[in-house]
């Protein structure tokens, strides 16, 4: 049997039904096992970089590992942005990049480096991609496949998951090997601290006793670690309070009665609120990132005790000024069986508690009910709102980065069922198109939401023949304030209203897109203010083809509220009035005090 087509047998086997790809000469070998495997398929795309960001998404959606093919040199550099999402936000994925044929390769012949490039598109991908995976590997030989093939698929899934490239030099893709012959990978044994674990829940539960005000902060972790069964199980018995990293959004139903609301600098203020006053905050799988904190972790939950569960115990003892009082590092599956195992009749209420909270939500909603009063353009809290009512429990959004996936994250009402996401640590313009269309494929070519923004679309705009070829009904919903929007509010309140390469001006200039979308085939609508919203929104959004959306929005909308340089992040701009704001602060210290009831 030929290399390439163990490879494909492999893939298939691992359940992987689809490859994202664009071939070259030295992936060629590879490719043409598509010939001979009738069980797995492949997809055309038009840039690596978007393959990569739709194996991302595949991954996301699930069940089974993703996979890109791309050939040597500028195919498998082009997927580094993509491939370091996954690493950031640990989706699991896996990327196969041809290289020059092993007796062509720098070193073949001189024994070590010495020229820059000596065959054809020759680019070392293992050492540039090494930082952002959790394995890179050059073949080094052909029969070395299984084992590598095992381990990174292994490495890519287990523990704390990522991405993982296998590269594999021409000459071995078209070699023989004897499947029966093949050196096998064995998983190393996995050792739970039980004890450990069983004792620091313990030290959870006493502190949960004395506790008057705790919150669960829930983290992209428990999506990662495929728990959110036994958070449910978990939250009967401590009813607190829930406050939601972005990545675990659409962990919850946010007619959950007990959540509040997004946490950090774009939070909402309910949950901010929540949050700085706590005593006690159960951080279940998140990185407690400075878009949690805020820029100054050391004010961040600062009268509370702060516990972390992570798998990753680098991410514990991360030195920024952020005080943890205790720290688990362990598997949220494991926590959780232990949990829920020995404290089956554990319960924890405190009605007050919750109903202050519940109280902060409705006194301070995101979208106000003022913004409908709009008469020009689209406000797009109102325009998020109304989509999230559109929108049934299958639903998957994808949003981009800037000012629109903002507004998606902070006004979108998740109901169950439903999933809400974008590369959060990466964050790339660009990402959500290509995204978008790799969880369609997930979803066997079920209808995605893309909510991108007119500068992040241009990024991966060349995807809509991706789309179109493969009949996707995907909704890209463009959200154009004609210009860099995020960027622009920071330069209002940082750079003095200089806006340097952010408006059309400066050069950053949006193409037509209704004629954009004509020229793909593609159905276009546009939105440009409230009156019958609904109803023009529902028919693009019902239909089953790929669409365009146009919702043409104020050239200066701002993101309201969110947290300002220096602030603790109880205190969002805009800023309340003082004493507005110290009635809702119970917690006061030195730090707070001085920072938060400062003049406005
Ligand atoms: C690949 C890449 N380049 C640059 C940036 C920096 N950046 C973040 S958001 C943004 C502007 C996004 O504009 P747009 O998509 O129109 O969104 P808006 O903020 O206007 O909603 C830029 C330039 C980035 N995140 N990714």
């Amino acid at each position: 049997m030929n290399l390439s087509d163990y490879v494909l047998k492999f893939l298939s086997k691992k359940k992987i039904k689809n490859v994202f790809l664009i071939t070259g000469g030295a992936i060629s070998f590879m490719v043409d096992a598509f010939t001979r495997n009738k069980n797995i398929k492949y997809t055309c795309v038009a840039h690596e970089q978007a393959a990569a960001m739709m194996a991302d998404s595949y991954s996301r959606i699930g069940p089974n590992l993703s996979c890109t093919m791309v050939t040597s040199g500028p195919g498998a550099t082009n997927l580094i942005t993509g491939i370091a999402c996954s690493w950031f936000d640990s989706i699991p994925s896996l990327h196969i990049t041809g290289q020059v044929n092993s007796y062509e390769k720098q070193g073949a012949q001189e024994g070590k480096k010495k020229t820059r490039q000596v065959g054809f598109q020759e680019t070392d991908i293992v050492s540039i991609t090494k930082p952002i995976t959790k394995f890179s590997y050059q073949l080094k030989n052909p029969n070395e496949i299984k084992y590598i093939l095992e381990k990174a698929c292994y490495l890519a899934q287990s523990g704390r998951p990522g991405p993982v490239v296998i590269d594999i030099p021409m000459n071995f893709q078209k070699a023989q090997i004897i499947e029966s012959k093949l050196k096998r990978f064995i998983p190393p044994p996995i050792n739970i601290k039980k004890n450990l674990l069983n004792k620091n829940i313990k030290k959870i539960i006493l502190l949960l006793k004395k506790s008057t005000r705790p919150v669960i902060l829930l983290g992209g972790g428990i999506k990662i670690s495929k728990t959110e069964n036994d958070l449910r199980n978990f939250l009967k018995k401590v009813d607190v309070p829930i406050v939601t990293t972005w990545s675990g959004v659409d962990i919850i139903d946010h007619n959950n009665k007990n959540y509040v609301g997004n946490v950090g600098v774009y939070g909402s203020r309910a949950a901010n609120f929540a949050v700085q006053n706590s005593d006690i905050l159960l951080c279940l799988g998140s990185r407690l990132d400075t878009r949690i904190t805020g820029g100054a972790p050391s004010s961040f939950a600062r009268n509370s005790k702060a516990i972390a569960v992570d798998i990753d115990k680098h991410e514990l003892s991360k030195k920024r000024g952020l005080k943890l009082h205790l720290k688990l590092n362990s598997d949220l599956a494991d926590f959780f069986k232990i949990f829920n195992r020995n404290y089956k009749k554990f319960s924890y209420k405190n009605i007050n508690w919750l109903k202050t909270c519940v109280k902060w939500k409705k006194l301070y909603p995101i979208v106000k009910k003022e913004y409908y009063d709009q008469k020009k353009y689209v406000n797009p809290y109102v325009f998020i709102n109304e989509l999230s009512k559109i929108l049934d429990e299958k639903s998957v959004v994808i949003a981009d980065d800037g000012g629109h996936l903002t507004w998606a994250m902070q006004a979108f009402k998740i109901k169950h069922g439903q999933k809400l996401f974008s590369a959060f640590g990466n964050s790339p313009m660009g990402y959500a198109f290509p995204a978008s269309i790799g969880a369609s494929i997930a979803k066997s070519k079920e209808k995605v939401i893309c909510i991108d923004g007119d500068g992040s679309i241009q990024i991966n705009i060349q995807e809509l023949q991706t789309a179109v070829f493969n009949k996707l009904p995907i909704k890209i919903i463009v959200m154009n304030n004609n210009g860099y929007g995020i960027i622009k509010q920071f330069q209002e309140l940082y750079l003095n209203k200089r806006y340097e390469a952010t408006t059309p001006s400066t050069g950053v200039v949006n193409p037509d897109f209704e004629k954009v979308s004509k020229a793909y085939g593609i159905n276009y609508t546009l939105i440009s203010n409230h009156k019958n919203l609904k109803k023009i929104l529902n028919k693009p959004i019902k239909s089953n083809k790929v669409e365009f959306i146009e919702v043409l929005l104020k050239p200066d909308q701002k993101i309201i509220p969110k947290l300002q340089f220096g602030k603790p992040i109880e205190d969002l701009s805009p800023l309340l009035p003082r004493e507005e704001f110290k009635n809702n602060m119970f917690v006061k210290t030195a730090l707070s005090s001085k920072k938060i009831f400062e003049a406005n």
